[in-house]
């Protein structure tokens, strides 16, 4: 089946409010299953200062300028940045729509953030988030939002490209139903903002072929794809849910982790690109709030919660027909050639037990 974007069946779900959460100032390693004593902050990108945000968008765009470690083993990636756009490329197949979605894309985060600080980003300071609720409650407050500022923050929309046009890359990719995103108004190249003009030879989707012209970052706004899977009650329909399968299943195709996608990438951009789609800055903002929303989940039940793991092994096998289920033993890894980590699915159930050490400034 190939799996062109962020598309499958939509699902209704219910409502609350955000816990506080105490945070410590500066990160601190334990060995692998210790509890470590002071985790580093991670927060929603609005409560970051000016200073910070210009901190963070110089370590992304210094990511962009350093050697990459997977160029020997992939020779179309050009810098630092792209080592995580190859291995969520190559990787794309084994780690959406199965049971191992979440502790692969806490993995990724942990070792984009090692990146970033090497780059300049604030060590007690881990990956910020974007909080999609905020942006729920009116399409201005969307297209307002201080995640698409041209200065302190990721740029805004593309130009409007319409919609009964083939795909601008994948012809024969036309609109209309199912690929329809009818709320979509953008689709060309970012033209603002500190990422204007940036381009990758990676995509679409998994193309991995060296290209003529690099391809450019495109962003389609749908504020209706966001706001009818990403508002408050949809969270708190999901942090309602009794099992991991369950949350998983429902999270990763149904809600607010396709609402994220979708809002930013509509039909035609990066964004909703399911192979390519951390050719965008804004995807480690994105999966930050994800991987937030799973710890607000475990922190419902954390004695049970930090040992549930379950969910396909193959793509889409949510019946188990392929294959079983994912267990704690399951081994998971990212990066290709020498930036290669590997760990089981164990080792990411808490996000204060070695290896990983960081915490949320609130939860929902
Ligand atoms: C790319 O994905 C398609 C399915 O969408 C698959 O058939 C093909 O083998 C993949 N190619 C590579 C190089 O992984
Ligand atoms: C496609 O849209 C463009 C711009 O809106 C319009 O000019 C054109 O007639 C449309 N073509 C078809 C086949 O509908
Ligand atoms: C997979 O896990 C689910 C949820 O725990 C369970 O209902 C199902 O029977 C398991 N499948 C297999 C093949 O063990
Ligand atoms: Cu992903």
């Amino acid at each position: 089946m190939g799996l062109s974007s962020w598309t499958t069946a939509l699902g209704a779900l219910v409502a609350t409010a955000a816990l506080p959460v105490t945070a410590a100032p500066s990160p601190t390693v334990s060995a692998r299953g210790e509890t470590c004593a002071r985790p580093y902050v991670r927060k929603e990108w609005r409560h970051l200062s000016d200073g910070q945000r210009q901190q963070y968008i110089g370590a992304v765009q210094c990511m962009m300028k350093e050697p990459g470690t997977a160029t020997a083993t992939l020779s179309i990636v050009r810098n630092r940045f792209e080592d995580f756009l190859a291995t969520h490329v190559k990787q794309t197949d084994f780690v959406h729509f199965v049971g191992i979605f979440y502790p692969y894309h806490r993995l990724l985060l942990a070792e984009y953030e090692k990146a970033l600080w090497d780059c300049g980003w604030d060590h007690a300071l881990g990956q910020p988030f974007w909080d999609w609720t905020l942006d729920t409650g009116s399409k201005e407050a969307f297209l307002n939002s201080p995640i698409f500022d041209t200065t302190l923050g990721f740029g805004g929309n593309g130009a409007y490209i319409p919609g009964n046009l083939s795909h601008p890359e994948l012809p024969g990719f036309t609109v209309g139903p199912p690929n329809d995103i009818p709320d979509r108004s953008g689709g060309g190249c970012v033209v603002d903002g500190p990422f204007a003009g940036l381009g990758t030879y990676f995509g679409p989707q998994n193309n991995t072929e060296p290209k003529a012209a690099l391809r450019c970052l495109r962003r389609d706004f749908s504020y209706d794809s966001l706001r009818e899977r990403a508002s408050p009650a949809q969270i708190q329909a999901a942090m309602a849910i009794d099992t991991y399968g369950n949350f998983e299943f429902v999270t990763d195709s149904q809600s607010y982790h396709p609402a994220g996608h979708w809002g930013v990438g509509g039909l035609y951009g990066t964004m909703t690109d399911t192979y390519a789609s951390p050719g965008d800055p804004i995807f480690f903002l994105h999966h930050s709030n994800v991987d937030r929303a799973w710890w607000s989940w475990q922190m419902r039940d954390l004695a049970a919660h930090e040992k549930d793991m379950s969910g396909p092994l193959v793509m889409f096998d949510y019946a188990n027909k392929l294959g079983g289920n994912a267990t704690l033993e399951t081994p998971v890894w990212v990066g290709l050639g020498e930036s290669r980590v590997e760990v089981k699915v164990a080792d990411l159930m808490h996000i204060q037990k070695g290896p990983l050490c960081y915490t949320y400034e609130s939860l929902y």
